[in-house]
């Protein structure tokens, strides 16, 4: 076995990985063996000898605004009346599934189990997942049918999420309209040289392949067709670390069917020309997004004549995507491009010791789902207030900004909100969760709450 495994590997500088191959037992070289066996070396060669392309400059620099459904309201073609209607229309006929893309390190968080199940809730403490998964639960029984939800895990959360899922009884969803599926990974390797890392002497430096991943995993493991064969004609995709995600929002859904876009996306206008969200620009006519990171600074500072920031549209990874279109796509294997991301990776070395380097040393690749937008019919983005859908979960209690205390903050401060708008009554100070089984947005706290009533202690409000 080893000698056909080091001719395989010798075409691509990679007989390396196979140095500690002796003094593994049958078990180790079975799995190493394994793993050598599920990586396209092809595909990590030309990712590495790729690595000075780069396209973002050129892209950036004929970047404009893009069309967009503004919060004002001046140039919408649709009122978000006609659309409220509209998305309803396709809520009720059981066209829409939730995605949630739970497959992540949650390297910056710093907590040990997958992030949903990070007990987030100001109050209930209920995890990310519990949160989430109720507002589909929520949403299916405001419409009359049950809303499926895929899951996208990564090996390192697929199990425990598995788990946590069918412990909590999937938190209301009945089983068969939950679909957990895995994601696939791919090796790092060592920034210098292309060599793929070990992590141990018989194991691969693997990580997750993006969320990108998620448009091949979810067509090998059959989760798409599955989804259509139930009638479903657009997934509604959000991200496991934001527990304000406006799921099920009818009036985006509207505006998604009557322009006939295949993908729509919510953003929020940027605050400041670099802060860390994904930025929607088109270009020649098409959408794209280019990444927070690999924005010139020269770009994210361009301003229009009233000084607001030119590049404005940020990205919250809450996506409308219609399946018909997501078919079309897996189809075609280059449809997502590989990133790079420059990242410390432990490594074993020569000798055997495991390295935890202290700067980075690696590449990583990975896919973005959004980068199917420019492929889309008709992409077009939504703007949404940041106060009422985006809360993202990244950093560790203490940091600068999204931690568990902000982000619990900002919930309290919305469903504050919610409540003053039904005409409650909110002490200073005092906290208040509502349950997405109790109400989802202002309009439902207002059918269930009397106006006139007062809140002077901290309150969690749910179905008893
Ligand atoms: C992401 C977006 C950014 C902005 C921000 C909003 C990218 C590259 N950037 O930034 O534009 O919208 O979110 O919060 O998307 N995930 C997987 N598998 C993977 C990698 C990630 O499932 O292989 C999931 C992960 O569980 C999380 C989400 O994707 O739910 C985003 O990952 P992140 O937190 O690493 O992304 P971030 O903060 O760089």
């Amino acid at each position: 076995m080893k000698q056909k495994l080091l001719d395989n590997l010798a075409q691509y500088g990679q007989e390396h990985l196979l140095r500690f191959w002796d003094r593994l037992d049958p078990r180790q070289q079975e799995s190493l063996a394994a793993e050598i066996a599920k990586i396209d070396f092809a595909l990590v060669h030309r990712l590495y000898e790729r690595q000075d392309e780069d396209h973002t400059r050129a892209l950036a620099d004929r970047a404009g605004p893009p069309p967009a459904v503004r919060m004002d309201a001046t140039d919408n073609r649709f009122s978000h009346k006609a659309a409220r209607e509209r998305g309803q229309e396709a809520l009720a006929a059981g066209e829409i599934a939730a995605v949630v893309v739970a497959g992540g390190q949650g390297t910056r968080l710093g907590f040990e189990q997958p992030k949903g199940m990070f007990p987030i809730g100001p109050l209930s403490r209920n995890s990310l997942l519990q949160i989430l998964t109720e507002k589909v639960v929520a949403t299916g029984k405001r419409h009359g049918v049950p809303v499926p939800m895929a899951v996208m895990t990564s090996p390192a959360t697929h199990e425990p999420t598995q788990r946590f899922l069918a412990e909590h009884n999937h938190f209301g969803l009945s089983e068969d309209n939950v679909l957990v599926f895995c994601q696939g990974t791919m090796p790092a390797v060592d920034a210098q040289t292309g060599k793929v890392l070990l992590a141990a002497k018989d194991r691969i430096a693997l990580s997750p392949d993006g969320h990108g991943g998620m448009l091949a995993a979810m067509a090998r493991g059959g989760v798409l067709d599955s989804l259509v064969q139930r009638g479903i004609r657009t997934l509604f995709y959000f991200q496991v670390d934001n527990p304000l995600v406006q799921f099920g929002s009818a009036e985006f859904i509207g505006h998604h069917r009557l322009t006939d876009s295949e993908l729509s996306t919510q953003v929020i206008a940027k605050q400041a020309p670099r802060e860390r969200v994904g930025n929607v620009v088109e270009v020649n006519g098409r959408l794209h997004v280019i990444e927070y990171s690999d924005l010139p600074d020269d770009v994210a500072e361009r301003r229009t004549a009233d000084g607001s920031l030119a590049i404005w549209a940020g990205s919250i990874a809450v996506h409308l995507m219609d399946t018909a279109f997501l078919q079309r796509m897996a189809g075609q294997a280059e449809a997502l491009p590989f990133h790079r991301a420059h990242k410390k990776v432990p490594y074993v070395a020569e000798d055997g010791r495991l390295v935890e380097p202290q700067e980075p040393n690696g590449l990583k690749f990975e896919r973005f789902i959004f980068d199917l937008i420019p492929a889309a019919r008709n992409a077009m983005v939504v703007e949404i207030d940041r106060r009422q859908g985006f809360a993202p979960l990244k950093n560790a209690p203490g940091a600068a900004e999204d931690t568990p205390e902000h982000v619990r903050a900002q919930m309290v401060a919305e469903h504050r909100r919610w409540l003053a708008a039904a005409g409650a009554t909110v002490g200073g100070g005092v906290q208040v969760e509502i349950s997405p089984l109790f109400a989802l947005d202002i309009e439902e706290t207002s059918q269930k709450i009397e106006p006139g009533t007062q809140v002077t202690q901290d309150t969690y409000f749910r179905i008893e």
